[in-house]
C-alpha cells in the first residue's frame, strides 16, 4: 500500500509520549535504510519500509547492513533485547542528522514502523522524539466470514489496512448457521457441502487449507495472531447439513440463508459429537500458529445448563489437549469454564447481569476480552441513516466507539485479568470488502487507540482532529469509510 502521510501530530493510536523537534530528515537520493543486526525478521521489516518509502518518494531507498553501509545517512532500524522495552513498544527519533527506530523485540519495530509510515512525507521525516508501548496486548477485531464469504485477497486487503493501526488480533468467525468457511481434510463435506451457502442465497465458499495457511501467513508477516473460530455448539447449522448424523434427533438439515439465531445446536450426547470436535479442533489447532483456538459458545437456546455447561468444559479440555488456549463468547463464563479460558464479553453497556460472571471468572483467574456489543460491534448503525447493518446494541457513533474505557466498564478485576479489547464485525448485511472498510473506519481506528493509547491521553476533540487527516489519506487510497 502506498504510503500517506498523516501529519506527526495526527498519529493514531497516540503514542504514549511524543515530541515534535522541528526540523526533520529531509530524504534524498543518498537516503538508505540501515538495519542491525543481520537478522531476518529485521531485515524483512527494513525492506518492506524502505520499498514503501521507495513507492512513495521514487527514490532509490537502498536497505543494508552496517558493515556495507559506510558513509550511509538515512534511517536506521536496530533491534536491541538490552534496551528492555515493552513487547511492543519502540523508540523514534528523528532529526536533520538521521531517523532511529529502536525496540527490544522484532514486533516493537514492526509496530514503531507504522508510526514511521504515518509521519512519513514524501520529502522528510519531521522532527520528532517518540516513546510508545500499547497499553493492552490484546488489540483485535473479529471478522464474520460465515454470513458473507470473503475471499483470501479481500482479507489480506483489510490486514494491511488494520495493521497500520497497530492492531494485533485478527479473530476469523470461521463457521456458524449459513456456512463453514475452512477445508478439514478428516471431514471434507464441511468446506464442500457446509461452505456452499451464506445470508440470501450467495455461493458462499471456503479457504482450502493452503488458503488458509496463506491468510495466516499474511497476517503473521504483520504481527496479527489468527484466532480462528469454530463457533460450537449452537450456531452450527452449516455443520449440521454437512453431518446430519451429529445432529439432535429430528433436526431439519437444510441450508439456512436467513439471520436469525438460536435454533441450531450439536446432539451433544452423542459421542459422535467429541470425536468430530476432537477432529476439527486437532486440525484446525495444527494448522493455525497462533496460541488461541476461539469456541464460540454463544446464544445457545435449546440445552439445559447442564447439557451446555459439559458440552463447554470437555471442548475446551479438547482445545488444551491440542496445545492451545481456549477462548469463548461471555456464556462460557456460566458454563464451568476453567481459569484458563479467556472470556470475551460481548453484551450491551452497562449490562450487570452480564458482567457479574465476567468478574467473577475474572477473580478466578480468568483473562477478560472486552467486546461491549453497544461499543465496539461494528456491524451497528452509526446513526437512523445507515443502510448497513443492525440497530440491536444501539446506534454507534464513531464518537460513541471512542469515548469508553474497558477498565471502567469491566470494573473491580484483579491486575493483569484485563487483556485487552476487540471490535466484532458481524456481515448478516456487509457483502463486500467495501462494505467492511465503510462499517470499520473510523470506528475501529478508535477501538485501536482505545486499546493502545493511555487512558490519560485519550481526548475526543484532539482524536477527531487528528482523525481528518486519516480520511484524506483513505479518500486517497480509495479505502471507504464513514463519516465522522
Ligand atoms: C449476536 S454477539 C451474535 C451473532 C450475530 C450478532 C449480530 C454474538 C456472540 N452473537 O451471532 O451475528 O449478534 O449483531
Amino acid at each position: 500500500m502506498k504510503t500517506f502521510s498523516v501529519g506527526v501530530s495526527a498519529v493514531i493510536p497516540a503514542p504514549r509520549s511524543l515530541l515534535a523537534t522541528g526540523e526533520g530528515y529531509v530524504l534524498t537520493e543518498a537516503t538508505t535504510v540501515v538495519f542491525t543486526p543481520d537478522d531476518g525478521e529485521v531485515a524483512r521489516i527494513a525492506t518492506e519500509f524502505a520499498a514503501d518509502l521507495r513507492r512513495w518518494t521514487g527514490l532509490a531507498v537502498p536497505v543494508t547492513v552496517p558493515a556495507a553501509a559506510t558513509g550511509a545517512t538515512g534511517i536506521r532500524i536496530e533491534l536491541l533485547p538490552e534496551l528492555g522495552l515493552a513487547r511492543e513498544g519502540y523508540t523514534l527519533d528523528a532529526a536533520p542528522g538521521g531517523v532511529i527506530l529502536r525496540a527490544s523485540t522484532a514486533e516493537g519495530l514492526f509496530r514503531g514502523s507504522q508510526t514511521l509510515r504515518q509521519i512519513c512525507t514524501d520529502s522528510a521525516i519531521p522532527g520528532v522524539r517518540i516513546a510508545d508501548e500499547p497499553r493492552f496486548a490484546w488489540r483485535g477485531t473479529m471478522l464474520d466470514v460465515a454470513r458473507h464469504f470473503f475471499s483470501v485477497d479481500d482479507v489480506k486487503r483489510y490486514i494491511d489496512e488494520i495493521a497500520y493501526y497497530k492492531l494485533n488480533v485478527l479473530h476469523l468467525h470461521l463457521s456458524d448457521d449459513q456456512g463453514w468457511r475452512v477445508e478439514i481434510a478428516a471431514r471434507p463435506r464441511l468446506a464442500e457441502v457446509g461452505g456452499a451457502c451464506e445470508v440470501g442465497g450467495g455461493p458462499g465458499g471456503f479457504y482450502t487449507r493452503e488458503e488458509y495457511a496463506d491468510l495466516v501467513a499474511h497476517a503473521t508477516a504483520r504481527y496479527l495472531t489468527v484466532v480462528p473460530e469454530i463457533d460450537m455448539p449452537g450456531h452450527t447449522n452449516a455443520a449440521l447439513v454437512a453431518y446430519p448424523e451429529i445432529a439432535p434427533e429430528g433436526y431439519l438439515t437444510e441450508h439456512f440463508t436467513g439471520t436469525e439465531v438460536g435454533f441450531s445446536n450439536f446432539d451433544v450426547a452423542n459421542p459422535a459429537t467429541d470425536e468430530f470436535v476432537d477432529a476439527v479442533i486437532g486440525e484446525l489447532a495444527a494448522m493455525t500458529p497462533g496460541p488461541y483456538l476461539h469456541i464460540g459458545g454463544d446464544e445457545v437456546m435449546k440445552l439445559t445448563p447442564e447439557e451446555f455447561g459439559g458440552f463447554v468444559r470437555r471442548t475446551i479440555a479438547t482445545v488444551e489437549r491440542h496445545g492451545k488456549v481456549a477462548i469463548g463468547w461471555d456464556e462460557v463464563a456460566r458454563a464451568g469454564a476453567p481459569s484458563s479460558t479467556v472470556v470475551q464479553f460481548w453484551r450491551t453497556h452497562p449490562d450487570q447481569d452480564f458482567l457479574a460472571p465476567i468478574r467473577e471468572a475474572a477473580a478466578r483467574g480468568s483473562k477478560i476480552v472486552m467486546s461491549p456489543g453497544s461499543r465496539t460491534y461494528l456491524d451497528m448503525k452509526y446513526d437512523e441513516s445507515t443502510e448497513l447493518g443492525q440497530d440491536w446494541a444501539g446506534l454507534i457513533s464513531v464518537r460513541h466507539a471512542y469515548e469508553w474505557d474497558p477498565a471502567e466498564l469491566l470494573g473491580e478485576v484483579p491486575d493483569g485479568a484485563l487483556l485487552g479489547v476487540e471490535a466484532p464485525l458481524w456481515t448478516e448485511t456487509v457483502t463486500t470488502l467495501a462494505e467492511i472498510e465503510f462499517m470499520a473506519f473510523p470506528r475501529l481506528t478508535g477501538i485501536a487507540e482505545v486499546g493502545w493509547s493511555a487512558a490519560s491521553s485519550r481526548d475526543w476533540d484532539g482524536y477527531r482532529t487528528r482523525l481528518a487527516a486519516h480520511e484524506a489519506r483513505w479518500d486517497a487510497l480509495g479505502i471507504s469509510h464513514g463519516a465522522v
